[in-house]
């Protein structure tokens, strides 16, 4: 699965919060590939190389949960990520159908 995702960092490794500075939204080309969620700036590229930039901001779902945020008014469709290692993300689909299916497949695989 692809698509246009808006990210929020809200807490780092084992839960910690994401200090300001660092909380910012950001549009990304996301790419579900197996258990790895890569983050792309700009547009997909299939026969570009992974930058370090890339790969970091690359999120194992193995083990994580999304879950819709309905909790969080401030931006429609939004769902948390939260990973094994205890990171949370926000990310922002372009519509509800788009949120649904990247929850579905995020929770199914
Ligand atoms: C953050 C940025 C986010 C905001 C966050 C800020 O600042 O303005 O948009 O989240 O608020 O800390 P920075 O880019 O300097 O990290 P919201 O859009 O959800 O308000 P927060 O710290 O209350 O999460």
């Amino acid at each position: 699965k692809t698509g246009f995702l808006v990210r929020k960092v809200h807490a780092d490794c084992d839960g910690k919060r994401t200090p300001r500075g660092k909380r910012g939204w950001k549009t990304f080309y996301a790419v579900l590939k197996g258990l790895i969620l890569y983050l792309q700036k700009g547009e997909y590229q299939p026969d570009k190389q992974l930058s370090d930039e890339d790969l970091k901001n690359a999120v194992s779902i193995h083990h994580s949960l999304a879950i819709r945020a309905t909790d969080y008014s401030k931006r429609p469709n939004v769902f948390y990520l939260r990973t094994a290692d205890w990171r949370v993300y926000l990310f922002q689909a372009p519509n509800a159908e788009q949120m649904q299916s990247w929850i579905t497949r995020i929770n199914t695989v």
